[in-house]
């Protein structure tokens, strides 16, 4: 029997009900299989904000450490500042379990319909790989004359030799290991951003030079949102800043069908740090309650969480379940193109897992 200590952290929104179809699916494994689940939930987020004055309490890091891994839900919510809640909790963890890689895959399932025309199933297949404790995010920076007239705010990009060739070296390990197309595409804008991004540039070529097997390609981001939408079938593993990663990521969530199918993982790759799994999309405020928030992201990054813990065989079992479930089309969500609820989606789900044992 494997036994795994999850930290649950369900966040504000939507983050809550799509955890709860997430945990159904794991607990659903967990009694089929040798693996045991034990989950610890933490009321951490917007609403323990307005009780405290903080989004986590100030040992939170600490309390997290000896977790195997963590499964969030989502953060933010439409009465705090995004800062706030973004460097209360999530960027936090990210930073101190320097999960320096945000894996975010994007495929085109068979029964999703791309709103780009004629693409098939499989035809867009891509992984962004997304720097995730540095870059745009390092939170570095301050005001002078807040409040006055003259208000100034300064924010510094960091762009590390070690912090760039650690994560473009996981984006050609990826590249090796899909065994794809073999390319590796690096995304910057060090035609503006003339030193940290030319720092980024300069890891790139140091890497790619142990990797003769595979490909490379650099773009700068304006060119490279221009051909997800143009031409995303060329893409096999993207590398990219935290910023410009966040950002393309959207594009690939959504024209692969929807924000609600994009998982992601926030990985520490030694493995000295708990990983965290999550799915790409917010909190989504506009939708809270209603029940129709797709639970499929957050389906898909437990199968993803399930992997670095080295279950494979369940990781894919959940994978094919979800994606019988996609291509039979019966059972489906709002944002794509069904009337289910989110809990039935998650019940189906769990079905779907019946049928594979
Ligand atoms: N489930 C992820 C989530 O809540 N994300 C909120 C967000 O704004 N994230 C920004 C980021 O990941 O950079």
């Amino acid at each position: 029997m494997s036994e795994y200590n999850i930290a649950v952290i369900r966040g504000d929104g939507i983050g809550p009900e799509v955890i709860e179809e997430g945990l159904k699916v794991l607990n659903f494994i967990s009694k089929n299989s040798n693996i045991s689940f034990s989950f610890v939930e933490f009321d951490w987020g917007s609403d323990y904000y307005f009780k405290n004055g903080f989004m986590m309490p100030d040992d939170g890091l600490n309390q997290l450490l000896n977790f195997d891994s963590i499964y969030l839900g989502a953060v933010g919510h439409p009465e705090l500042q995004d800062h706030i809640t973004l460097n209360g909790l999530l960027l936090p963890i990210r930073r101190k379990f320097d999960q320096y890689v945000c894996e975010r895959p994007s495929t085109l399932y068979q029964g999703v319909t791309s709103p780009l025309k004629g693409y098939k199933a499989g035809e867009i297949d891509f992984v962004v790989i997304r720097e995730n404790t540095e870059g745009e995010y390092a939170n570095i920076g301050g005001f002078q004359y807040f409040g006055d007239s003259n208000e100034i705010g300064i924010q510094t990009g960091v762009f590390t030799k070690r912090g760039c060739e650690r994560v473009i070296n996981y984006a050609f390990q990826l590249a090796r290991k899909r065994g794809n197309k073999k390319l590796v595409t690096s995304v910057t804008k060090s035609n503006a951003q003339g030193y940290g991004m030319v720092v980024w540039d300069r890891a790139f070529d140091n890497i790619a030079r142990n990797y003769p097997d595979i490909k490379t390609e650099s773009l700068l981001v304006d060119a490279a949102c221009m051909d997800f939408i143009r031409k995303p079938e060329v893409f096999d593993v993207v590398v990219a800043s935290n910023l410009f990663g966040d950002i393309l990521t959207d594009i690939g969530a959504i024209i692969t069908g929807s924000m609600g199918l994009a998982p992601s993982g926030n990985i520490d790759p030694s493995r000295n740090f708990p990983s965290m799994f999550e799915p790409v999309h917010g909190s989504a405020p506009d939708i809270i309650d209603q029940g129709v928030s797709n639970p499929l992201a957050t389906i898909f990054s437990g199968a993803m969480m399930l992997d670095h813990l080295g279950e494979s065989s369940s990781s894919k079992i959940i994978q094919s379940a979800v994606e019988q479930l996609i291509k039979e089309g019966n059972i489906l969500t709002k944002d794509l193109g069904g009337t289910s609820s989110t809990s039935k989606v998650g019940d189906s789900v769990v079905d779907y897992i019946k049928d594979l044992y």
